[in-house]
């Protein structure tokens, strides 16, 4: 069989169900797709331009980082100073910190500065095997500022060795210049925002802060209505801090995931079972905003909920890099398995993407993205704090 690559002696984890281990197996890419996984003793020979030995290492899927909003200005480390010394997320958001400094600071930094930035911590997220990553806006919340923070998301998967899938969230937090009319805004983001986002062809999916100290359910129930209009999926920002519905609400929509649910109640749970919609849950943000609230894991279990893990990589709630590290605390605070977390990490974070016929597993046909770890066995890539065990990483097959 004619094919550009062979990695043979691998230890898979193809996690085409549960792990999907194969012992001595053996991988081949033709033009950055895999043609051939499988174990070696039932493979074709292979007439290939290189192959690579990989002596027993372990391979998994590239990893999937499907819930971020890494393109910002600034940072917000004198807030964190702030919340060491006493004051909450609340209070500093109120006295006009929180998201809207960060809006400050987006709106005022060029595309090639966000794009700086930006890059530097993607290229820490690729040294843990990430080569699929969401990028959200939110930040900009006007038209002018949306578009740019998602051209810079494009130009980062055009500039960089990884697979970008962007997504809009006009709906993310009140500029100030709305004064306070939260169904004006709304109003902006589904009549301006949006078509110019999706006539630009800058986002893939459409997501909303639904949430007390954001927009509510009807206000969020507004944006995918116009977002189904102008046939972009959704996600949702759900219940995070309060039981607000917003499960129940993506389910309605189809949405591919909704996100955080630290307040998720069963009815919530058992609507996206129902819906086939992905729970992602974000230990990042749970770490940094000291919440003790934990995502219902067991309803979520038992209702056949597919759960994916992201570092949520944002200024404010989560300014994590490190989808290893993330993985780790979805085991220690959520009591995540290890086959859940790299579940978590691989398959079900592509299907939060609606990108599980291209990427997540090790299957034939599929995008030629892979990880090679320096590893005895996968609870490795869980259990360790700030090491990454990365020994190469491949994307469509370099
Ligand atoms: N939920 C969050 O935790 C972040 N955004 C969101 O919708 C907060 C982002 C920030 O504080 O900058
Ligand atoms: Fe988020």
């Amino acid at each position: 069989m004619k094919c550009d690559r062979v990695w043979r002696d691998a230890r898979l984890a193809t996690m085409a169900s549960g792990l999907g281990v194969v012992e001595k197996g053996v991988i081949a890419s033709k033009d950055g797709r895999i043609l051939y996984v499988g174990a070696e003793a039932d493979a074709p020979s292979f007439d290939a331009a290189e192959t690579i030995d990989c002596e027993g290492r372990w391979i998994s899927p590239g990893l999937i980082d499907c819930h971020t909003h890494i393109v910002y200005g600034g940072n917000r480390a004198h807030e964190f100073e702030l919340r060491l010394a006493g004051a909450t997320y609340d209070e500093i958001s109120r006295a006009g910190g929180g998201i809207v400094s960060t809006m400050r600071a987006t709106r005022r930094e060029s595309e090639d500065q966000l794009l700086a930035s930006a890059r530097k911590r993607i290229e820490t997220l690729m040294r843990d095997g990430v080569t699929t990553l969401e990028i959200k806006s939110g930040y900009g919340l006007d038209t002018e500022s949306e578009t740019k923070s998602l051209r810079v998301a494009r130009r980062l998967g055009e500039v960089l060795p990884l697979t970008v899938v962007t997504t809009f969230l006009g709906a993310h937090a009140l500029p100030p210049e709305a004064k306070g009319d939260k169904d004006a805004y709304i109003a902006d983001v589904c009549d301006r925002q949006m078509p110019a986002v999706a006539e630009a062809g800058l986002a893939d999916a459409v997501d909303a802060f639904c949430e007390s100290i954001a927009f509510s359910p009807e206000q969020t129930a507004r944006v995918f209505e116009t977002a189904r209009r102008l046939d972009l999926p959704v996600k949702l920002h759900a219940e995070q801090l309060t039981t607000l519905g917003g499960a129940e609400l993506a389910a309605r929509f189809g949405a591919l995931s909704a996100d955080h649910l630290e307040h998720a109640d069963e009815k919530g749970v058992a609507a996206l079972a129902r819906a086939g919609t992905v729970a992602v849950l974000l230990p990042g943000a749970f770490y940094f905003l000291r919440e003790t609230q934990k995502p219902p894991v067991d309803l979520l279990r038992r209702h056949g909920v597919p759960i994916a893990i992201s570092s949520d990589s944002n200024p404010g709630t989560s300014p994590l890099t490190s989808l290893l590290l993330t993985m780790s605390m979805a085991a220690t605070f959520f009591r995540l398995t290890v086959d859940e977390c790299l579940l978590g990490v691989t398959r079900h974070a592509a299907k939060a993407l609606g990108r599980l016929a291209e990427v997540g597993t090790l299957e034939a046909g599929k995008s030629c993205d892979i990880a090679i770890w320096d590893i005895e066995r996968p609870a490795e890539l869980v259990y360790r704090i700030g090491f990454t065990p990365l020994h190469a990483r491949i994307w469509r097959g370099r």
